[in-house]
């Protein structure tokens, strides 16, 4: 019931007061930590409410920048990132990283803030209809309708974000309602009837699974992103070594098996290893937990594990079929599933002959590059900065070659030390992705990796680095070029280089100097070295710029349309 004046004999089991009043306390039940978020006209009520409500709030430079970042704190702590963005322009400004959390699954919740409920539908200043905007790219969303439905709504897209298939949620919360008095329920019952993630796969699925695995010669395991928010490494690594599986990670899914493992094949892909991408092509049973196929990942569908018998373990029964024929689909939590598969009984695979191939490839096709003392080689770079934090750095990318040569160079030992954005690949994303990161986890050595042209589309970002101490490497690989394109266009298109060489760049290390960070520009692996040395383990943000090899180029690679047998560019 509405009603205009506030607190008075408030119901045991309800809250009174305004709108935003009963948002902060429905976050504070969530144990939300940190806001990132940008006020505006439409959520000048809600900020009132933040001005003084103890939950840290981060004020990115730029919308995008603020759901970057939230990314990047949802990836490392486990949590929903939270954002609030005003209406119209602050709200559109956050369109590109609901796309990017909705492809890579990362659990966020979203508040827009809208015109009056009086005037929505009118053009009013600042209207975006928002949801209409956003529908495709959240897992959902919805606007607030009056002040009794907040705590319900709220408890219900922390929910929702949270569990199942984890993905964006975005709630969007008109101007008048924030302000509006009213009477809720503090800790509603929620039921959704229509949502209802399978977390138990079929037992029978499991055995024929178990079956499969006994009798199959050449198997292999592709463990994606499903493992890391399933919090299921553990249980993955106990049966890989129970069953003696080899494991291939997909891009996202690297940290999800140990990198160092004598099971552990690498990453698999467009510039996956030699090693990974021929398991996939030669085996004869392929079990995909968590993954979804991408064509990043299987190149030409048609050459696409040809000898195998599919198994695919997902919580969204959506993924499974979609791009590869699956023999045994188990639907459910990854963790669950494992921790069903290690109680199966039946023969461990003999598979000898297939694990003495997989070892001989690994010795004779590792990643390679030529190395050199100028001008200073990428591949070497991301090897020192693997050395120098002792290989346990969280590593955040940017999009381009610069990302495939930290997933390439940078073995993660563990989970939950990488943060790049695979399905979009979102140039601009890495700067800000890093600050929600190191929010996360203010222990870690967090790396930045970022090309030059990627931390140009948010270098507002260092502002909030640098007014939170957050004591990030930023490590911007300066090819002067937009790199991957020019790599693709030496490749396939005649080396005509349209629009991908940079003339003018400005000095990054005085860019950093202008927010008050230290920087150094490295142009030599001696330079490196002992710059690396003195900066790694500072408690204070630091910027190097290493000017690296402007014509290298990343490899192997699978071009587009091959299958993965077919890469180029492999050791020879
Ligand atoms: C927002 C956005 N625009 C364009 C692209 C296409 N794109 C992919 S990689 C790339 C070049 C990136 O250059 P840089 O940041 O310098 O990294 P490098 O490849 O040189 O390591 C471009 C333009 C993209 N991924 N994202």
């Amino acid at each position: 019931m509405l009603q205009e004046a506030a607190f008075t004999k408030v119901k045991a089991g309800t809250s009174n007061g305004s709108g935003a009043d009963l948002l902060i306390e429905a976050l504070k039940r969530e144990k939300v930590e940190v806001i990132f978020g940008y006020p505006g006209g439409a959520v000048l009520p809600i900020y009132d409410k933040i001005y003084d409500c103890g939950i840290t709030h981060v004020l990115p430079r730029h919308e995008q920048g603020g759901i970057h970042a939230a990314e990047g704190y949802a990836r490392i702590s486990g949590k929903a990132g939270v954002v609030i963005a005003t209406s119209g322009p602050g709200a559109t400004n956050i369109v590109t990283g609901l796309a990017d959390a909705m492809m890579d699954s990362l659990p966020l919740v979203v508040f827009t803030g809208q015109v009056a409920t009086g005037v929505i539908g009118t053009d009013a200043f600042q209207e975006a209809d928002i949801l209409g905007i956003t529908t495709p790219i959240t897992k959902h969303n919805c606007q607030i309708r009056s002040v009794e439905e907040i705590p319900r709504v709220i408890k219900e897209a922390f929910h929702i974000a949270t569990t199942g298939r984890p993905g964006p949620v975005l709630i969007d919360f008109p101007k008048d309602i924030a302000a509006l008095i009213g009477e809720a329920p503090t800790d509603p019952e929620i039921s959704l009837p229509g949502y209802q993630p399978t977390l138990e796969p079929n037992y029978l699925q499991i055995r024929k699974l178990a079956e499969a695995v006994s009798t199959a010669k050449k198997p292999v395991i592709l463990a994606g992103a499903g493992i890391l928010f399933a919090k299921a490494s553990d249980l993955l690594l106990e049966y890989a070594e129970q069953q003696q599986l080899p494991i291939v990670n997909t891009l996202l899914g690297l940290g999800s098996f140990p990198a160092d493992h004598p099971l552990s094949l690498g990453m698999a892909g467009m510039h996956g290893c030699y090693t990974a991408n021929m398991a996939l092509y030669e085996c004869d049973l392929l079990i995909n937990i968590g993954a979804r196929f991408d064509d990043r990942l299987t190149g030409n569908l048609k050459h696409f594990a040809p000898k195998a018998t599919v198994a695919h373990i997902d919580i969204d029964p959506a993924e499974i079929g979609k791009n590869v024929p699956t023999a045994i689909p188990v639907v459910g939590d990854a963790r669950e599933a494992l921790s069903m598969l290690v109680k199966q009984d039946g023969k461990t695979p003999q598979h000898s002959e297939w694990m003495k191939q997989l070892e001989s490839w690994k010795k004779e096709y590792p990643y390679w590059y030529e190395n050199a003392e100028s001008p200073l080689k990428p591949q070497r770079v991301m090897e020192m900065l693997y050395e120098k934090s002792n290989g346990d750095g969280i590593v955040v990318t940017d999009v381009g070659q610069h990302q495939m040569w930290a997933a390439q160079y940078y073995p993660f030992k563990k989970p939950n030390r990488w943060v790049t954005s695979g399905g979009l690949g979102t140039m601009g994303f890495g700067l800000p992705a890093a600050v929600g990161a190191q929010l996360a986890d203010r222990s870690a050595c967090v790396i930045a990796v970022l090309g030059d042209a990627g931390f140009q589309m948010s270098t507002q970002e260092l502002a909030v680095i640098k007014e939170f101490n957050l004591p990030i490497k930023i490590a911007i690989f300066n090819n002067r070029s937009l790199g991957m394109v020019r790599q693709w266009q030496e490749i396939f298109y005649e080396e005509r280089y349209s629009h991908s060489k940079i003339s003018v760049q400005p000095n990054f290390v005085k860019l950093a100097e202008a927010y008050g960070i230290k920087a150094y520009e490295i142009t030599t692996e001696s330079e490196a070295d002992s710059i690396l040395n003195e900066v790694m383990e500072a408690n204070e943000p630091v910027l190097l710029d290493f000017r690296v090899a402007e014509s290298e180029n990343v490899y192997p690679m699978i071009a587009p349309g091959k299958g993965s047998h077919e890469m180029v560019g492999v050791k020879k």
